[in-house]
């Protein structure tokens, strides 16, 4: 009767004690993953959701037993102007949206375009975490990083101009456009981008605002003549989250999902390629450039931004002007 030796069931008591210890590590640790849904206001097809399904990809196999991201759709599962409402309420736990998409949060989201520094500077100069502040107090979001800069938006035309007054002409809009296209004398319909190339088929629109890059992910150079150089503004693609869902992290997810999020910044050096690329596949297909000589192209440069800061400032008297010098060069 071995088992009644002293020693046996000290032995019995300690693989009792080392299975416990096992699995009473293993339960809470299977517990630790947390799965979060993102959605994109963009379109899944387009090349932001194919550059950030890149980074999920990684995101998901490095991060296995911790954090986990749920890539749940685009617009179709989410319209795209809501995407804000449902970060802010956790309908889902991230979005992929320019801040256009969301001034029914907030008018501040939109001021994100007037950013003259690099994500890289803002996280060094206090703009990141001034905008964090705001994020978290009017929206509820923790304003994760940066995915989309140095992208200027333009204006696209099937109608010639020759000087920068778009008088009598239908002009697809978000709000980013919406006070500098008006100033210009434009009248202004807003859309989201799904709905831009039936309203050009159509002739609803005689064009559209855009950044450098991306139309052809919708097939709008099918209906697009001319763009308009220069670019003006940088747009601003940026993933954000519920606040509560990231208060709920452990530091351990939190630390994970900041060396990811600064790694997808950290390649940010692509879309200066894409604006080259981007430009020659324009021309390729046959969209013309409408430019103005020096004087305008500064002018016009130049109004966009002073009437970029001035909508926001009026807007937002309290945020406007602290960002305002924040976010200048
Ligand atoms: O034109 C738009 O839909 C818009 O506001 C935008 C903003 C950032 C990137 C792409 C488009």
């Amino acid at each position: 009767m071995n088992s009644f030796r002293p020693d046996a069931i000290l032995r019995k008591l300690a693989c009792v004690a080392l299975f416990a210890a096992a699995t009473g590590i293993s339960l809470p640790a299977q517990a630790q993953e947390t799965t979060l849904r993102l959605v994109s206001a963009f379109a899944e097809n387009g090349y932001y959701v194919l550059h950030l399904q890149k980074w999920i990809t990684k995101f998901n196999a490095e991060g296995r037993g911790n954090l986990q991201i749920n890539f749940i759709g685009g617009p179709k599962a989410i319209p795209t102007f809501e995407v804000g409402n449902a970060v802010k309420t956790g309908v889902v736990d991230i979005g992929l949206s320019t801040g256009a998409f969301y001034t029914n949060v907030m008018p501040e989201a939109d001021f994100l375009k007037l950013t003259q520094i690099s994500v890289a500077e803002q996280r060094k100069n206090g703009a990141f975490n001034y905008i964090n502040q705001v994020w978290n107090q009017k929206a509820n979001m923790q304003y994760l990083g940066r995915m989309v800069e140095n992208q200027p938006f333009h204006l696209y035309l099937n109608k010639k101009i020759d000087k920068p007054d778009l008088t009598g002409l239908k002009i697809r809009i978000t709000p980013v456009y919406r006070d500098f296209f008006q100033a210009l004398g434009a009248n202004v319909i807003t859309t989201p981008p799904g709905e831009v190339y039936t309203a050009l088929e159509r002739g609803v629109v005689d064009g559209y605002g855009w950044p450098i890059g991306g139309i052809f992910d919708l097939n709008w150079q099918e209906k697009t003549k001319f763009r308009v150089d220069p670019g003006f503004y940088d747009a601003e693609v940026s993933l954000v989250m519920n606040l509560d869902a990231y208060k709920k992290l452990s530091p351990k997810q939190r630390d994970y999902l900041q060396k990811q999020v600064l790694f997808l910044e950290g390649e940010n050096s692509i879309w200066a390629t894409y604006t080259t690329d981007e430009t020659a596949r324009q021309a390729k297909a046959g969209i013309q450039t409408v430019s103005f000589d020096a004087a305008q192209s500064k002018a016009y440069r130049e109004k966009a931004y002073d009437i970029g800061w001035a909508s926001a400032i009026k807007a937002s008297p309290e945020h406007g002007p602290k960002m305002k010098a924040l976010f200048s060069k």
